[in-house]
């Protein structure tokens, strides 16, 4: 009686401790079936959001290359369009829908549209690329350091607008250049402009900054004009940060003779000769890593993380063909020492919230 009752008692023991097993194992990878990039805008001639599902896009062919047909990743790419005021609705479809393990998108605006969405669809959870928020359980995000590549674009560009016309010969006397945003955005106006305004000052403190508006993130046509605006009133080197609008200062440059300083990924050959320099975030690589992290379970959902220069996910792209013959020597070596010395710690440049 006594041995048949202690049989019971261990064969209990061991199927509790093979149930736990199992359940901490399939906890740490749960099956994803499902993810969807949340584009805030549209993917074409925006370069965040061209690397960002590219990224994606890369690491989920790759982790399904190594899967069985019934056990490949669904993907789907949706565009938000330009109408800000709809990107709410949006993506609370897309969580209510319950498709969709996870939705990951990129946009600082982003983590306070989701945030109520988190308590609503507490399942559902999302990953978001340049942008900031710590402490939420169902959101991991990462940003770049901005100041590092706004203090990197305004260096690159306050050298230009002091050369001489013999190095730079669109270069003029005025000690003058200009940010063309699509809009005013608190990483805009709290850490590009600055950052691209500091590293100008940098070079020169005489150098002035002038900073316009858009109004969206398409219209090329009224970048271009703001462009001959700005250019007319002495502005030599032009930092376009305006998604699709970007291509109307890259016509007008190619059309009066300005410089384009450009932002993002790797812009010189829009204007081979004109664009003098490209401060890039690592955003494809990023949105690989994290997509293929997810995949693997490994993502840290609640963190807030920065990374910059030191990190290999900010930089400027000082090794292109275009980029060498466009800038002499002179003006190269002092960007490529800047980058240096950020990399090294001897120039530090934190992100200020
Ligand atoms: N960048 C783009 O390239 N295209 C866009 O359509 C776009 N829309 C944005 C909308 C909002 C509300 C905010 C805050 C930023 C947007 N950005 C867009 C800018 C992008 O997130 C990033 O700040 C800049 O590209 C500089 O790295």
């Amino acid at each position: 009686m006594k041995t048949e009752k202690s049989f019971a008692k261990a064969y209990l023991i061991i199927l509790c401790a093979v149930m736990l097993l199992f359940c901490s194992c399939s906890a740490g990878k749960k099956k994803v079936s499902a993810i969807a990039v949340f584009v805030p805008g549209v993917i074409s001639g925006s370069p965040v959001y061209e690397m960002l599902s590219m990224g994606v896009t890369e690491a989920v062919d790759n982790y399904n290359a190594s899967q069985k047909p019934e056990d490949a990743v669904v993907l789907d790419i949706i565009e938000a369009g330009t109408n800000q005021a709809e990107w709410g609705s949006k993506i609370t479809a897309l969580a209510a829908s319950g498709k969709y393990d996870l939705i990951i998108s990129s946009n600082s605006s982003l983590p306070e549209i989701i945030e109520p969405l988190t308590a609503q669809f507490p399942k559902q959870k999302f990953i978001i690329l340049d942008a900031y928020m710590p402490d939420n359980k169902s959101i991991a995000t990462v940003r770049y350091n901005q100041r590092e590549q706004g203090y990197l674009t305004g260096y690159a560009a306050g050298l230009v607008t002091v050369a001489d016309k013999t190095e730079m010969v669109f270069a003029n006397k005025d000690k003058k250049i200009a940010l063309i945003a699509a809009q005013e955005y608190p990483v805009m106006n709290n850490t590009i402009l600055p950052a691209f305004t500091e590293g100008a000052k940098a070079v020169d403190p005489e150098i002035e900054v002038d900073f316009r508006i858009v109004g969206n993130w398409y219209d090329a046509g009224k970048s271009a004009d703001i462009a001959r605006e700005v250019y007319l009133d002495g502005a030599d080197v032009i930092l376009p940060i305006a998604g699709g609008a970007n291509q109307g200062v890259i016509v007008a440059a190619k059309a009066i003779g300005f410089y384009v300083a450009w932002f993002d990924d790797n812009g010189y050959e829009k204007a081979p000769g004109l664009v003098i320099s490209s401060s890039v975030m690592g955003q494809k690589k990023m949105a690989y890593e994290l997509t293929e992290q997810y995949l693997a379970g490994k993502t840290e959902f609640g963190t807030a993380k920065t990374v910059g220069v030191a990190d290999g996910y900010v930089d400027f792209v000082l090794d292109d063909p275009l980029f060498v013959k466009a800038v002499p020597e002179s003006i190269r070596g002092k960007i490529e020492n800047t980058v240096r010395s950020i990399k090294n710690g001897e120039l530090v440049l934190p992100v200020i919230d």
